[in-house]
Protein backbone atom coordinates (compact mmCIF):
# COMPACT_ATOMS: atom_id res chain seq x y z
CA UNK A 1 0.00 0.00 0.00
CA UNK A 2 2.02 3.26 -0.79
CA UNK A 3 0.17 6.38 0.98
CA UNK A 4 -0.46 9.43 -0.61
CA UNK A 5 1.95 12.66 0.97
CA UNK A 6 1.03 16.09 0.45
CA UNK A 7 4.08 17.92 1.09
CA UNK A 8 4.23 19.95 -2.06
CA UNK A 9 0.54 20.29 -3.04
CA UNK A 10 -1.52 20.55 0.56
CA UNK A 11 -4.22 19.52 1.64
CA UNK A 12 -7.51 20.69 0.31
CA UNK A 13 -10.25 22.15 2.11
CA UNK A 14 -13.01 23.85 0.86
CA UNK A 15 -13.75 26.88 3.21
CA UNK A 16 -17.94 28.03 2.35
CA UNK A 17 -20.86 30.36 3.25
CA UNK A 18 -22.60 33.45 2.69
CA UNK A 19 -20.87 36.31 1.45
CA UNK A 20 -20.33 38.70 4.70
CA UNK A 21 -19.68 35.45 6.99
CA UNK A 22 -15.94 35.52 7.40
CA UNK A 23 -14.46 33.43 4.99
CA UNK A 24 -11.84 36.08 3.61
CA UNK A 25 -11.19 37.23 7.64
CA UNK A 26 -10.52 33.49 8.56
CA UNK A 27 -8.33 32.63 5.76
CA UNK A 28 -6.73 35.59 6.28
CA UNK A 29 -6.26 34.98 10.29
CA UNK A 30 -5.31 31.42 9.36
CA UNK A 31 -2.52 32.65 6.81
CA UNK A 32 -1.24 35.40 8.85
CA UNK A 33 -2.13 34.56 12.11
CA UNK A 34 -3.91 37.92 13.00
CA UNK A 35 -7.01 39.41 12.53
CA UNK A 36 -7.27 41.47 9.27
CA UNK A 37 -10.02 44.41 9.06
CA UNK A 38 -11.01 42.78 5.08
CA UNK A 39 -12.45 46.00 4.48
CA UNK A 40 -13.08 45.43 1.06
CA UNK A 41 -15.68 42.67 -0.10
CA UNK A 42 -14.30 40.33 -2.72
CA UNK A 43 -16.28 41.79 -5.07
CA UNK A 44 -17.14 39.82 -8.25
CA UNK A 45 -14.72 37.27 -7.45
CA UNK A 46 -16.44 33.84 -6.21
CA UNK A 47 -13.34 31.50 -5.90
CA UNK A 48 -10.23 32.07 -4.09
CA UNK A 49 -7.17 29.47 -2.84
CA UNK A 50 -5.31 30.17 0.17
CA UNK A 51 -2.20 28.25 1.82
CA UNK A 52 -2.37 27.89 5.31
CA UNK A 53 0.27 25.85 6.22
CA UNK A 54 0.18 22.55 4.54
CA UNK A 55 -3.38 23.23 4.02
CA UNK A 56 -4.59 24.69 0.61
CA UNK A 57 -8.01 27.10 1.38
CA UNK A 58 -10.65 26.83 -1.00
CA UNK A 59 -13.06 30.22 -0.49
CA UNK A 60 -16.30 30.56 -1.96
CA UNK A 61 -18.82 32.70 -1.58
CA UNK A 62 -22.36 30.74 -2.07
CA UNK A 63 -24.53 33.91 -1.66
CA UNK A 64 -27.28 34.97 -3.80
CA UNK A 65 -28.81 33.20 -7.17
CA UNK A 66 -25.71 31.47 -8.16
CA UNK A 67 -27.44 28.91 -9.33
CA UNK A 68 -24.75 27.98 -12.24
CA UNK A 69 -22.24 27.78 -9.59
CA UNK A 70 -23.57 25.03 -7.37
CA UNK A 71 -22.38 22.14 -9.13
CA UNK A 72 -19.14 23.93 -9.46
CA UNK A 73 -18.23 24.47 -5.34
CA UNK A 74 -20.32 21.21 -4.84
CA UNK A 75 -17.82 19.43 -6.79
CA UNK A 76 -14.43 21.35 -4.83
CA UNK A 77 -16.15 20.67 -1.74
CA UNK A 78 -16.48 16.36 -2.38
CA UNK A 79 -13.18 16.50 -3.73
CA UNK A 80 -11.79 18.08 -0.46
CA UNK A 81 -10.91 16.72 2.70
CA UNK A 82 -13.04 18.77 5.07
CA UNK A 83 -15.43 21.60 4.85
CA UNK A 84 -15.45 25.02 7.02
CA UNK A 85 -18.63 26.05 7.34
CA UNK A 86 -19.01 29.94 8.30
CA UNK A 87 -22.38 31.20 9.39
CA UNK A 88 -22.95 34.45 10.40
CA UNK A 89 -24.60 34.12 14.06
CA UNK A 90 -25.39 37.68 14.33
CA UNK A 91 -27.03 38.24 11.30
CA UNK A 92 -30.46 37.17 12.16
CA UNK A 93 -32.13 38.10 8.66
CA UNK A 94 -29.89 36.18 6.47
CA UNK A 95 -30.43 33.02 8.51
CA UNK A 96 -32.79 30.82 6.21
CA UNK A 97 -30.84 31.84 3.52
CA UNK A 98 -27.84 30.22 5.02
CA UNK A 99 -29.82 27.58 6.53
CA UNK A 100 -30.76 27.00 2.44
CA UNK A 101 -27.58 26.79 1.51
CA UNK A 102 -25.85 24.37 4.06
CA UNK A 103 -28.69 21.88 3.85
CA UNK A 104 -28.64 22.31 -0.30
CA UNK A 105 -24.46 21.40 0.33
CA UNK A 106 -25.47 18.52 2.64
CA UNK A 107 -27.88 16.81 0.57
CA UNK A 108 -25.98 17.10 -2.82
CA UNK A 109 -22.40 16.25 -1.36
CA UNK A 110 -21.61 13.47 -3.36
CA UNK A 111 -18.63 11.26 -0.84
CA UNK A 112 -17.66 7.86 -0.47
CA UNK A 113 -15.54 8.41 2.03
CA UNK A 114 -15.49 10.37 5.31
CA UNK A 115 -15.30 14.18 5.25
CA UNK A 116 -14.63 16.56 8.78
CA UNK A 117 -17.18 19.39 8.39
CA UNK A 118 -16.86 22.07 10.63
CA UNK A 119 -19.60 24.53 11.64
CA UNK A 120 -17.98 27.57 12.75
CA UNK A 121 -20.99 30.12 14.36
CA UNK A 122 -19.04 33.14 13.50
CA UNK A 123 -19.24 36.96 15.35
CA UNK A 124 -19.83 35.38 18.77
CA UNK A 125 -18.04 38.75 19.79
CA UNK A 126 -21.32 40.57 18.60
CA UNK A 127 -24.71 40.26 19.82
CA UNK A 128 -24.98 36.62 18.40
CA UNK A 129 -27.14 33.29 18.41
CA UNK A 130 -26.46 31.21 21.25
CA UNK A 131 -25.66 27.46 19.50
CA UNK A 132 -28.96 26.31 21.17
CA UNK A 133 -31.02 28.74 18.90
CA UNK A 134 -28.89 27.57 15.72
CA UNK A 135 -29.12 23.92 15.80
CA UNK A 136 -32.58 24.29 16.40
CA UNK A 137 -33.40 26.97 13.85
CA UNK A 138 -31.69 24.89 11.43
CA UNK A 139 -32.53 21.07 12.12
CA UNK A 140 -29.09 20.68 12.88
CA UNK A 141 -29.74 17.66 14.40
CA UNK A 142 -31.06 15.82 11.39
CA UNK A 143 -27.16 15.62 10.39
CA UNK A 144 -26.67 11.86 12.36
CA UNK A 145 -28.82 10.66 9.46
CA UNK A 146 -25.22 11.64 7.37
CA UNK A 147 -22.69 9.08 8.74
CA UNK A 148 -19.48 9.58 6.24
CA UNK A 149 -19.91 13.91 7.84
CA UNK A 150 -18.27 13.92 10.75
CA UNK A 151 -19.98 17.16 12.36
CA UNK A 152 -18.77 19.89 14.85
CA UNK A 153 -20.22 23.14 15.82
CA UNK A 154 -18.02 25.93 16.77
CA UNK A 155 -18.66 29.22 17.73
CA UNK A 156 -16.45 31.24 17.58
CA UNK A 157 -14.75 34.67 16.49
CA UNK A 158 -12.81 34.77 13.92
CA UNK A 159 -12.14 39.05 15.06
CA UNK A 160 -11.04 37.80 18.47
CA UNK A 161 -9.79 34.32 18.51
CA UNK A 162 -11.94 32.98 20.07
CA UNK A 163 -12.49 29.42 19.79
CA UNK A 164 -10.50 29.79 16.50
CA UNK A 165 -7.62 27.16 17.73
CA UNK A 166 -9.51 24.44 19.12
CA UNK A 167 -11.38 24.47 15.49
CA UNK A 168 -8.82 24.40 13.63
CA UNK A 169 -7.46 21.92 16.02
CA UNK A 170 -10.51 19.30 15.96
CA UNK A 171 -10.76 20.02 12.02
CA UNK A 172 -6.84 19.32 11.14
CA UNK A 173 -6.83 16.22 13.54
CA UNK A 174 -9.93 14.55 11.72
CA UNK A 175 -8.75 15.65 8.33
CA UNK A 176 -5.01 13.62 9.08
CA UNK A 177 -7.39 10.45 10.16
CA UNK A 178 -9.06 10.93 6.78
CA UNK A 179 -5.74 11.07 4.64
CA UNK A 180 -4.20 8.25 6.72
CA UNK A 181 -7.59 6.34 5.46
CA UNK A 182 -7.18 7.09 1.58
CA UNK A 183 -4.72 4.60 0.24
CA UNK A 184 -3.85 3.60 -3.40
CA UNK A 185 -2.00 1.18 -4.97
CA UNK A 186 -0.53 1.81 -8.23
CA UNK A 187 -0.76 -1.42 -10.34
CA UNK A 188 -0.06 0.20 -13.68
CA UNK A 189 0.52 3.53 -15.20
CA UNK A 190 0.65 4.37 -18.49
CA UNK A 191 1.57 7.66 -20.55
CA UNK A 192 0.49 7.75 -24.27
CA UNK A 193 -0.80 10.63 -26.87
CA UNK A 194 -4.10 11.87 -26.74
CA UNK A 195 -4.33 9.80 -29.65
CA UNK A 196 -3.31 6.28 -28.04
CA UNK A 197 0.08 6.06 -28.94
CA UNK A 198 1.54 3.97 -25.97
CA UNK A 199 4.74 6.41 -24.82
CA UNK A 200 5.49 4.04 -21.48
CA UNK A 201 3.88 1.30 -20.11
CA UNK A 202 4.97 0.50 -16.56
CA UNK A 203 3.59 -2.64 -14.83
CA UNK A 204 3.96 -2.72 -11.06
CA UNK A 205 1.86 -5.84 -10.48
CA UNK A 206 1.10 -8.38 -13.11
CA UNK A 207 -0.75 -6.09 -15.35
CA UNK A 208 0.34 -7.93 -18.51
CA UNK A 209 -1.76 -10.77 -17.33
CA UNK A 210 -4.64 -9.05 -17.79
CA UNK A 211 -3.20 -6.72 -20.34
CA UNK A 212 -6.19 -7.03 -22.75
CA UNK A 213 -8.59 -6.09 -20.27
CA UNK A 214 -6.45 -3.17 -19.55
CA UNK A 215 -6.02 -1.96 -22.93
CA UNK A 216 -9.80 -2.51 -23.16
CA UNK A 217 -10.77 -0.16 -20.68
CA UNK A 218 -8.53 1.98 -22.21
CA UNK A 219 -9.61 1.71 -25.83
CA UNK A 220 -12.79 2.50 -24.55
CA UNK A 221 -12.21 5.87 -23.18
CA UNK A 222 -10.31 7.02 -26.14
CA UNK A 223 -13.11 5.93 -28.15
CA UNK A 224 -15.72 7.98 -26.05
CA UNK A 225 -13.56 10.56 -24.84
CA UNK A 226 -15.68 13.73 -25.32
CA UNK A 227 -18.47 11.78 -23.68
CA UNK A 228 -16.50 10.31 -20.81
CA UNK A 229 -14.21 13.25 -19.55
CA UNK A 230 -15.15 15.19 -17.37
CA UNK A 231 -15.15 19.05 -16.36
CA UNK A 232 -11.43 18.75 -15.76
CA UNK A 233 -10.11 16.08 -18.00
CA UNK A 234 -10.34 13.04 -15.95
CA UNK A 235 -12.66 10.00 -16.28
CA UNK A 236 -12.61 6.75 -14.07
CA UNK A 237 -13.64 3.39 -14.97
CA UNK A 238 -13.85 0.58 -12.79
CA UNK A 239 -14.20 -3.20 -13.98
CA UNK A 240 -14.03 -5.94 -12.00
CA UNK A 241 -9.78 -6.65 -12.80
CA UNK A 242 -9.34 -2.71 -11.21
CA UNK A 243 -9.62 0.92 -11.87
CA UNK A 244 -8.39 3.03 -14.74
CA UNK A 245 -8.14 6.65 -13.40
CA UNK A 246 -7.02 8.78 -16.73
CA UNK A 247 -6.18 11.93 -17.28
CA UNK A 248 -5.46 14.55 -20.14
CA UNK A 249 -3.47 17.28 -20.29
CA UNK A 250 -2.18 18.83 -23.73
CA UNK A 251 -1.13 16.29 -25.81
CA UNK A 252 -1.17 13.85 -23.15
CA UNK A 253 -2.51 11.36 -21.63
CA UNK A 254 -1.65 9.60 -17.91
CA UNK A 255 -3.72 6.63 -17.27
CA UNK A 256 -3.15 5.36 -13.74
CA UNK A 257 -4.39 1.33 -12.69
CA UNK A 258 -4.93 0.98 -9.51
CA UNK A 259 -7.65 -1.87 -7.11
CA UNK A 260 -11.07 -1.32 -7.82
CA UNK A 261 -11.69 0.68 -5.07
CA UNK A 262 -9.05 2.40 -4.87
CA UNK A 263 -9.51 6.73 -4.34
CA UNK A 264 -10.29 8.12 -7.31
CA UNK A 265 -8.87 11.69 -6.14
CA UNK A 266 -5.64 9.82 -4.71
CA UNK A 267 -5.07 8.57 -8.04
CA UNK A 268 -5.50 11.91 -9.42
CA UNK A 269 -3.14 13.56 -7.24
CA UNK A 270 -1.01 11.07 -8.09
CA UNK A 271 -0.97 11.73 -12.16
CA UNK A 272 -1.03 15.34 -11.45
CA UNK A 273 2.52 14.92 -9.60
CA UNK A 274 3.72 13.05 -12.43
CA UNK A 275 2.00 15.45 -15.17
CA UNK A 276 3.76 18.57 -13.50
CA UNK A 277 7.35 16.67 -13.36
CA UNK A 278 6.77 16.19 -17.42
CA UNK A 279 6.22 19.69 -17.60
CA UNK A 280 9.56 20.41 -15.16
CA UNK A 281 11.47 18.00 -16.57
CA UNK A 282 11.04 17.65 -20.17
CA UNK A 283 14.67 16.66 -21.02
CA UNK A 284 14.86 13.72 -18.31
CA UNK A 285 16.22 10.78 -19.61
CA UNK A 286 13.54 7.85 -19.90
CA UNK A 287 15.65 6.09 -17.00
CA UNK A 288 15.20 8.98 -15.32
CA UNK A 289 11.37 9.72 -15.46
CA UNK A 290 11.05 5.72 -14.34
CA UNK A 291 13.06 6.32 -11.48
CA UNK A 292 10.88 9.46 -10.93
CA UNK A 293 7.43 7.73 -11.00
CA UNK A 294 8.74 4.34 -9.08
CA UNK A 295 10.03 6.60 -6.34
CA UNK A 296 6.77 8.28 -6.25
CA UNK A 297 4.88 5.34 -5.82
CA UNK A 298 7.24 4.05 -3.56
CA UNK A 299 7.64 0.72 -5.96
CA UNK A 300 11.20 -1.20 -5.37
CA UNK A 301 13.63 -1.61 -8.15
CA UNK A 302 12.81 -4.90 -9.86
CA UNK A 303 8.98 -4.78 -8.68
CA UNK A 304 8.01 -3.43 -11.44
CA UNK A 305 8.87 -4.18 -15.63
CA UNK A 306 8.60 -2.04 -18.27
CA UNK A 307 6.10 -3.12 -21.07
CA UNK A 308 7.17 -2.98 -24.73
CA UNK A 309 4.28 -4.88 -26.54
CA UNK A 310 0.89 -4.01 -26.83
CA UNK A 311 -1.69 -2.98 -29.55
CA UNK A 312 -4.54 -0.66 -28.47
N1 LIG B 1 -17.47 41.58 14.70
C1 LIG B 1 -16.95 40.68 13.87
N2 LIG B 1 -16.87 40.96 12.55
C2 LIG B 1 -16.37 40.01 11.74
C3 LIG B 1 -15.89 38.76 12.21
N3 LIG B 1 -15.44 38.04 11.16
C4 LIG B 1 -15.61 38.82 10.07
N4 LIG B 1 -16.16 40.01 10.41
C5 LIG B 1 -16.52 41.12 9.54
O1 LIG B 1 -17.56 40.69 8.68
C6 LIG B 1 -17.42 41.31 7.38
C7 LIG B 1 -17.37 40.22 6.31
O2 LIG B 1 -16.18 39.46 6.46
P1 LIG B 1 -15.47 38.76 5.21
O3 LIG B 1 -14.33 38.01 5.75
O4 LIG B 1 -15.20 39.76 4.14
O5 LIG B 1 -16.64 37.78 4.75
P2 LIG B 1 -16.74 36.85 3.43
O6 LIG B 1 -17.62 37.58 2.49
O7 LIG B 1 -17.36 35.59 3.93
O8 LIG B 1 -15.35 36.64 2.92
C8 LIG B 1 -16.16 42.14 7.45
O9 LIG B 1 -16.52 43.47 7.73
C9 LIG B 1 -15.40 41.55 8.62
O10 LIG B 1 -14.54 42.50 9.23
C10 LIG B 1 -16.00 38.50 13.63
O11 LIG B 1 -15.62 37.44 14.16
N5 LIG B 1 -16.54 39.49 14.40
MG1 LIG C 1 -14.62 37.14 0.98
Amino acid sequence: MTSLNFDKKGVPVTLLGLDQAGKTSLALRLVKGKWVDNTSPTIGVNFEIFRAGDTLLKLFDVGGHKVLRRQFWLNYAANSYGILFIFDASNRKRTEEGKEWFWYLINNLEIDRRIAFAFLANKADLNSMELDEIIEVLDLQKLSNFPKISFQIFEISVKTSMNVDNAMEWFTRKIQEYIKEQTVSPKGLIISSIFGNIKLFLDFSDVTSNLISVLDLLAKVYDDKNNTLREERVASIVSNYGQIVFQERGEIVISLITEPDDSQIEAQRLIEIIFNHLEKRESDSREELVDFITQTFKISDGNYKEIQEYKI
